[in-house]
């Protein structure tokens, strides 16, 4: 009896032992909007540029009228080589060229206006700037992206159906001419008076309606799959809301876009696009924030800027405000009247280069001992927020909106930055966090954040300490893919 009894014990022990063993950890459930494949590509990049480019150049204007000759774009030295191999060395990973900005000058030979490079005598006739830029994008492994102005005043049809006509096939041309694109700029702009053609007139359109922009977006999704497309209101970026290069501290990349006042639907010019700066927590759709910027003050090149380029502590202000708030940023560098990056620009893109690599070489929390408060399983342990993998991802138990993480240095280090990374294919979830550091036997409160999303850069006061405590607010159970701790230099 007593050796049956042992024999059923054991084997009972057994089988709780298996069955814990075995007992599944459950990954996590997506939580609300979520990004597409084609928005984690974006994600990524962190920063590209914009390259404003046309006839503004030579006329000094920032935005042309649509009745400049074609001979006005001449650029004495176009090189496209220097341009992208200049973005490409200052680590930008794409760059959205002005196919046609507002005053309707083409600069690729489109066929259907005589507006364009084609009637210019810049070489001959025979030049084509987007293809040389494309070109150049892949020599040098960057992405490349078209900027297509959506007003046009120099078309005699803007206004009627037309035009929409005409504006697609353009868009036809760029998407199936210059090979991959990464992303398509609409721009919201309309200000009503232009040449038209001759008629000199102001020209004022329905924007919620006269665009059809949701069949603009099915040829878009149609001949190039992968592209983003940006607008106020997307529908895969968003606008930042401001041209300063600043997104807000809490930036959701869920957003609902509203219409204006006076606009039926959200489309590009009709949003409230202040709303963009924030995003909308629990937002409608995922629609990451796009923060454009100039180096200058202009969007186009004017040398009576030329030494009103942006400073080094200026970018990276710019930088901190855009990448560590969790936006992409798209900084414009506008080629000069030789058709090349001017020497000031240049050289600064390669001082925010170097600041940057300089600034987050050396990650403090590398090889030290991290301890969560909740940890859903060995694939989510606490680890996984130092294996330099974004892939891997730290995670609470489902009910646990809370946690603290805490990592333990081999030494005492200067620390006056936090980079944080939530783990976003499975949503956006942190509302705020709070940092302290472990100092003199005490632990003290050094800052605070709000959300994370792709990515928050976290800048305070330096702290010398060996231990960092960071405990989580979320609307669900906190996923970070990583966390990196710096000692950023001063600027
Ligand atoms: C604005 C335009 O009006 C500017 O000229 C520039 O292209 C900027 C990026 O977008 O809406
Ligand atoms: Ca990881």
């Amino acid at each position: 009896m007593k050796k049956l009894l042992n024999i059923a014990t054991s084997t009972m022990m057994v089988l709780v032992l298996a069955s814990s063993c075995n007992r599944k950890v459950v990954a996590p459930a997506p939580y609300g909007a979520l990004p597409s494949k084609r928005q984690m590509e974006w994600h990524q990049m962190e920063t590209y540029a914009f390259l404003h480019f046309t006839v503004n150049t030579f006329t000094g204007k920032e935005w042309g009228l649509g009745d400049e000759k074609e001979d006005v774009f001449n650029p004495t030295d176009f090189d496209a080589d220097q341009i992208i191999g200049t973005l490409a060395k200052a680590g930008f990973k794409g760059a959205i060229i002005t196919a046609k900005h507002h005053d309707g000058f083409c600069l690729w030979p489109s066929a259907y206006t005589e507006h364009s490079v084609k009637n210019s005598s810049w070489k001959n006739g025979k030049g084509d700037v987007v293809l040389a830029i494309s070109e150049a994008c892949k020599k040098y492994g960057i992405k490349f992206g078209v900027y297509l102005s959506p007003w046009d005043r120099n078309n005699a049809n803007y206004g009627k159906d037309e035009y929409l006509v005409y504006y697609r096939n353009q868009l036809k041309e760029l998407l199936t001419r210059y090979g991959n694109i990464f992303e398509i700029w609409f721009d919201g702009a309309n200000g009503g008076d232009g040449y038209y053609g001759g008629a000199k007139e102001k020209r004022i359109i329905d924007r919620s309606n006269y665009y059809g922009w949701e069949e603009t977006f099915q040829l878009v999704r149609q001949l190039q799959p992968n592209a983003v497309m940006f607008s106020d209101a997307g529908p895969d970026l968003r606008w930042v809301g401001n041209e300063h290069g600043h997104a807000n501290d809490s930036c959701w990349a869920t957003y609902t876009p509203l219409p204006d006042k006076g606009f039926t639907k959200a489309y590009a010019g009709t949003t409230q696009y202040k709303i963009g700066e924030t995003g909308t927590m629990n937002g409608k759709y995922w629609m990451p924030a796009e923060t454009d910027v100039s180096i200058r003050p202009g969007w186009f090149y004017h040398p009576t800027e030329d030494d009103k380029v942006k400073t080094l502590a200026s970018l990276m202000d710019i930088y901190f405000h855009s990448v560590g708030n969790g936006t992409s940023l798209n900084l414009n560098v506008p080629p000069d009247r030789t058709g090349k990056i001017n020497k000031t620009d240049s050289l600064r893109l390669m001082e925010f280069r170097s600041y940057l690599d300089k600034a987050f070489a050396n990650n403090l929390f590398k090889g030290s001992n991290v301890k969560a408060s909740d940890t859903r399983g060995k694939k989510y342990d606490a680890a996984k927020l130092i294996d330099g993998n974004t892939e891997t991802y730290w995670a609470a138990n489902d009910a646990k909106l809370n946690p603290t993480i805490e990592f333990t240095l081999n030494e005492t280090k200067t620390i006056n930055a936090l980079v944080l990374q939530e783990y976003i294919p499975l949503g956006q979830r942190v509302t705020g966090f709070h940092v302290e550091c472990f100092i003199d036997g005490q632990w003290k409160s050094v800052a605070q954040g709000s959300t994370i999303g792709y990515k928050k850069i976290l800048r305070f006061a330096p702290c010398h300490t060996d231990k960092v405590r960071i405990s989580f607010d979320a609307l669900a159970c906190p996923l970070l893919s990583e966390i990196a701790a710096y000692e950023i230099p001063e600027l």
